[in-house]
């Protein structure tokens, strides 16, 4: 069976490449809507051999849509989710507005598929980038050997802010090479050759929204409120893929050997972990525009008797936001 798809947020960065991961999987479609404002609507966009017109999400009717995929930012979602979801559609929402909501799932296809089943609001919610890519990896060593704590710094790329983070990186590294001045504005401060330890709003308790979101989603997706985790988020000049660097305390100890073993089974997860120059991953030479989690630099904490240490890349906007939120849909399609 097909469905009728509908992609809110189509001509930005999650949306495009959300298209391309539905072209590139055979996604079963009878039609596919494209929505985003009343700016882009009229814009043709090629999908397969179709062109297909970008309507006003304002003004459209969600009537027999089946799955939508939003992807337009969180004001956005509060108010159109949860009208797709009256008119009978399901809805795979990439933003932070329903995560932590206790009648919504929270799902990383290789690691909570059936949490998608159980969606009484008839939205599934998509993790934020960096909690995503972290959780094919740690499922499995939590699973067997008890993850207690996280330490986590993160090394996160322009496009997790969007088209405009990435537009700025560049127009900031031009105009820096050739002598001019430049003006931060999507960013708080300069972006290009400098590095910015803040993402999203700052909280009460000092973390940022971005930090914090890491150990609410962590909890939530590996069913444990146990877990203790201590985020620092850091925004950094890349153009895709999130880069962190993790070191987990666990009940039992595990080995090196262990967790390579452990992660090299792990379903969406690529080990590349040699000790040489080049033998580990990073965001430009593995992760940018591929679709797994690539784990690398595993060793055991020499300060801790059961710590272990890995270095976590994987494209934030492929499978840090478009391509999970594809695969629920494909859990969505399959009857899940
Ligand atoms: P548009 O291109 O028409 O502004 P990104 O995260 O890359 O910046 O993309 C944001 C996406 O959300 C774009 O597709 C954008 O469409 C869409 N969007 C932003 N504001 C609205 C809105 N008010 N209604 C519908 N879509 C919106
Ligand atoms: C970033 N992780 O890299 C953010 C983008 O909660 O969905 C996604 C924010 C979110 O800026």
């Amino acid at each position: 069976r097909r469905f009728h798809v509908a992609v809110v947020g189509a001509t930005g960065a999650v949306g495009q490449t959300m298209l391309s991961i539905l072209a590139e999987r055979n996604f079963p479609i009878s039609t596919l809507t494209l929505l985003a404002s009343e700016r882009s609507a009229g814009q043709q966009v090629d999908f397969e051999s179709d062109k297909i017109t970008i309507q006003d999400l304002a003004t459209f009717d969600p009537a027999g849509v089946e799955i939508a995929l939003f992807s337009a930012g969180g004001g956005i979602s509060r108010e159109f989710a949860p009208k797709f979801a009256a008119a009978g559609a399901v809805v795979i929402d990439n933003s932070s507005t329903f995560r932590y909501d206790d009648d919504v799932p929270l799902v990383v296809s290789e690691v909570n598929p059936e949490a998608a089943k159980n969606r009484p609001r008839g939205i599934i919610a998509n993790p934020n980038c960096s909690t995503m890519q972290l959780m094919p990896v740690l499922a499995p060593i939590h699973r067997e050997y008890g993850i207690e704590r996280v330490n986590i710094a993160t090394y996160q790329s322009v496009s997790g802010a969007g088209q405009t983070g990435m537009e700025e990186l560049g127009k900031q590294t031009a105009q820096l090479l050739g002598f001019q001045e430049i003006e931060p504005s999507k960013f708080p401060v300069q972006i290009a050759f400098n590095l910015i330890p803040h993402i999203d709003e700052f909280l009460d308790n000092g973390f940022t929204k971005e930090e914090m979101k890491l150990v609410w989603e962590t909890r939530k997706i590996l069913g444990d409120d146990s877990i203790l985790v201590n985020p620092t988020a850091v925004r950094v000049p890349v153009f895709y893929g999130h880069s962190e660097a993790v070191n987990i305390e666990t009940k039992k100890k595990i080995s090196t050997e262990q967790a390579r073993e452990l992660l090299s089974a792990a379903p969406g997860v690529k080990v590349v972990d040699e000790r040489k120059a080049g033998g580990y991953p990073t965001p430009v030479t593995h992760a940018s525009g591929t679709d797994p989690v690539y784990v690398g630099r595993i060793r055991e904490d020499i300060s801790h008797p059961r710590g272990l240490n890995m270095w976590v890349v994987a494209d934030n906007i492929r499978k840090g936001a478009a391509l999970n939120a594809v695969q629920i849909a494909e859990l969505v399609a399959a009857g899940g």
